[in-house]
């Protein structure tokens, strides 16, 4: 009878903690992350003093080349790029990336609100060679990130393996909070931030109409595989909109390793992630709990990747498993979307 009882106690104890619903969840009041046109004057200049903190915090992450917060950051994608894009959990270990800096600016430099993203295809135009999507909030030099860098012209071919035609700058940033007397890179050589837009890039790779065909996908495998598309020029993607409308050749956006160089990364990867979101609403009970996609990259017949598969950020947070980072409101992850 003790014994029973002892049994049953312990039975229900166990059920209490392992269930999900017994879980206590630990995210109330979650930020809510708007598009950069939504924030007010005075919540953009937080932003911008926020990613300006970082630089002056000393690094953490121990690896070469980082000298403050800002380059910790840049210094762990930099590492990991050949491991965490083409492959099942591209997305997911960028959204715990943009939330670990989204976490830092709040928690390291006291900034009270949520990651803003760029809603690109806001500004996309059927002319490829309008750049008007240039010209918006966000490359305003006294609210937002500033413009394109100066022109440097191509001589050796074999700075652009891949023959992108129509750059425009390719230099230092010229104006904005990020000019070079201000903001500097210390990582991979370091220097100042560098664009050099493309405009038939920017405009045809941030269509919405592509918008719609990945959040069209019935499954994580085919949305994932939707969004990155392939490593080539010859077909739009959107995970390319920012990085080569943006970086084009010669800018810091543009080199798949130190991208995260150019503060626009994380609003960038911030619009990716909010698509992600809004494609697991249309079925959050499922897609709360679904993944895919190859374990190494490119390898669409081999082995992929499972809830249980664990992502690390170096020492910008602990690891996390891919079930955990698919909630943006749970025990590792705490943000959400103005749009439902
Ligand atoms: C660290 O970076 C410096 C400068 O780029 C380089 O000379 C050095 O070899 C690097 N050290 C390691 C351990 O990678
Ligand atoms: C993003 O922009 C597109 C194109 O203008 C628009 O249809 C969509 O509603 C926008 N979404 C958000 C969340 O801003
Ligand atoms: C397309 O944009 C370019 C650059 O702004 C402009 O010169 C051209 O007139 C535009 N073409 C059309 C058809 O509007
Ligand atoms: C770029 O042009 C060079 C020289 O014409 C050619 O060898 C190379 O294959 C081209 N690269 C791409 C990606 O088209
Ligand atoms: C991985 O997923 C792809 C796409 O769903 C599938 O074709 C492939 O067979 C899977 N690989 C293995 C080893 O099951
Ligand atoms: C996190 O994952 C990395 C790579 O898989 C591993 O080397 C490291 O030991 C893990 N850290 C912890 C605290 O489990
Ligand atoms: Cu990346």
């Amino acid at each position: 009878m003790r014994l029973a009882k002892l049994l049953s106690s312990l039975a229900l104890l166990h059920l209490a903690s392992g269930s999900p619903h017994g879980r206590r969840a630990t995210c109330s009041n979650p930020p809510v992350r708007k598009e950069w046109r939504q924030l007010t004057v005075e919540e953009k200049a937080e932003y911008i003093e926020a990613v300006q903190c970082l630089t002056t915090l000393d690094a953490k992450s121990g690896l070469n080349g980082t000298v403050n917060r800002f380059d910790d950051f840049q210094a762990v994608h930099s590492d990991q790029t050949p491991y965490i894009h083409f492959v099942g959990h591209f997305l997911l270990w960028h959204r715990y990336f943009v939330a670990s800096y989204e976490k830092s600016l709040r928690e390291e430099c006291g900034y009270a609100g949520a990651q803003p993203y760029w809603n690109w295809s806001q500004d996309a135009s059927t002319n490829l060679s309008s750049t008007a999507i240039f010209e918006t909030e966000i490359f305003d030099p006294d609210t937002g990130f500033g413009g394109n860098g100066a022109w440097v012209a191509i001589t050796d071919a074999a700075d652009n393996p891949f023959n992108l035609t129509g750059r425009t700058g390719g230099g230092c940033v010229q104006n904005g909070p990020f000019t070079s007397d201000k903001f500097q890179l210390h990582h991979a050589g370091g220097g100042c931030l560098k664009r050099d837009y493309i405009p038939w890039i920017m405009n045809s790779f941030a269509a919405q109409s592509l918008v719609d065909h990945v959040q069209s996908q019935p499954d994580y495998t085919t949305f994932a595989r939707a969004l990155e598309n392939i490593p080539q020029f010859t077909e739009p993607n959107i995970h390319g909109s920012g990085h080569f409308g943006v970086g084009g050749v010669l800018g810091t956006l543009g080199n798949q390793y130190e991208s995260p160089g150019d503060p626009l990364f994380y609003l960038h990867h911030g619009n990716l992630d909010r698509i992600l979101w809004e494609w697991q609403q249309q079925d959050l009970p499922a897609r709360l709990h679904e993944v895919g996609g190859p374990v190494e990259p490119l390898d669409y017949s081999g082995k992929n990747v499972t809830l249980d598969f664990t992502v690390n950020i170096g020492r910008l947070a602990g690891n996390a498993t891919l079930e955990t980072l698919l909630n943006t409101e749970g025990d590792v992850l705490c943000y959400t979307y103005d749009t439902a």
